[in-house]
């Protein structure tokens, strides 16, 4: 049994977070995680609050856990989403892709525990004075937008500093990145691109298909240009965008055009051709379809197991080196 501050906090029985994925992550996966005895996630993306506050409906229907919302700051509908998390008490609300300060209070006179992401120590600091309660520090490895530094890096400096729990997220997929998280500081780790094949995921067979198929290097982030990197298979879509995004007859707000409506399109239709696949880099792990529960007490098992042999490593002297 792994004994971490986050399962207090949170009042969850594993250190796991499901990550939120636009498109992806519903009422019914958050709901198959936080039955499981992690944190599921609805992911917000650029929907509107009717459709937030339909999943909030639908996950308390289907669990009496705790679960978190996440709400990503670039969409037109953050305002409005906002205030339905908060009008409705979530537990949990866990921000990313911006600086989550100006709704801070509002969130918190709800009495919602916000989990900001953070991809640098000065967002980090920024966070911790507005009041997170906890952080999550997300590598560039991760899937969707991602940050500069890697969560190897990030992980430790996010921890010196602040003064409240850290979560590490990117690049983690199985019990070997959660017992290195925990090694870097963090008190529990955030998974997406392994929910991706959860049974419970809804997405498109296309699309767990190609994660099952993909290898280390599958990966890469576009976007770099538009000031919001995005990590996604190797797709013809993501080749052209990343063809587009270095010339400079093209646009800003042409290759901002390009790219809607592409997540929705690899989500819901498996469209491989103008799809943009989300994933992280640990994609090229993944091999087989499993329940959430089966993937949280696998990951759990394994974290365990290497913890309790970590002695090893100290037990001896090398006989021969
Ligand atoms: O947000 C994510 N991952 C995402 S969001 C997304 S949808 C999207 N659509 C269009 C453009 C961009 C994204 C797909 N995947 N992860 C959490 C995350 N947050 N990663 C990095 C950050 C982040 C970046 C900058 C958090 C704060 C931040 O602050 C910058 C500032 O100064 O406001």
């Amino acid at each position: 049994m792994i004994l971490s501050p986050l399962c207090d906090l949170l009042g969850i029985k594993y250190p796991i977070f499901q990550g939120g994925m636009a498109w992806v992550s519903d009422a019914t996966l958050a709901a198959a995680v936080s039955e499981a005895g992690g944190l599921g996630n609805i992911a917000a993306g650029n929907a509107p609050p009717d459709y937030v506050l339909d999943q909030i409906r639908a996950i308390r229907a289907l669990t009496d856990k705790p679960f978190g919302v996440n709400i990503m700051l670039l969409s037109p509908y953050t305002a409005e989403v906002a205030e339905v998390v908060a009008r409705e008490k979530v537990p949990v609300v866990i921000t990313g892709a911006g600086n989550p300060s100006r709704y801070m209070k509002l969130w918190e006179d709800a009495g919602i525990k916000v989990i900001p992401v953070v991809p640098s120590t000065g967002m980090a600091k920024l966070a911790r004075r507005a009041g997170a309660r906890a952080l999550i520090a997300e590598g560039g490895e991760a899937g969707g937008h991602v940050g500069d530094l890697g969560t190897m890096p990030l992980v430790p400096q996010v921890y010196d500093a602040v003064d409240i729990p850290v979560i590490a997220a990117g690049g983690i997929g199985d019990g070997r990145g959660v017992a290195a998280a925990f090694m870097l500081g963090a008190v529990g780790a955030q998974l997406g691109t392994r929910f991706l094949t959860a049974r419970e995921c809804g997405i498109h067979r296309v699309y767990k298909d190609k994660i099952l198929a993909a290898k280390d290097i599958d990966t890469i982030a576009t976007g770099r240009r538009l000031g919001h990197p995005v990590r996604a298979l190797k797709t013809p879509f993501s080749r052209a965008f990343f063809a587009k995004e270095y010339d400079s007859s093209v646009s800003d707000e042409e290759l901002e055009a390009f790219g809607e409506g592409a997540l929705r399109l690899a989500a819901m239709e498996g469209d491989t051709k103008n799809g943009c696949f989300l994933a992280g880099q640990i994609a090229g792990m993944i091999h087989k379809e499993q329940s959430a529960r089966e993937i949280i007490e696998e990951i759990m098992s394994e974290t365990e197991a290497i913890l309790k042999s970590a002695g090893k490593w100290i037990s001896a002297a090398p006989a021969d080196i």
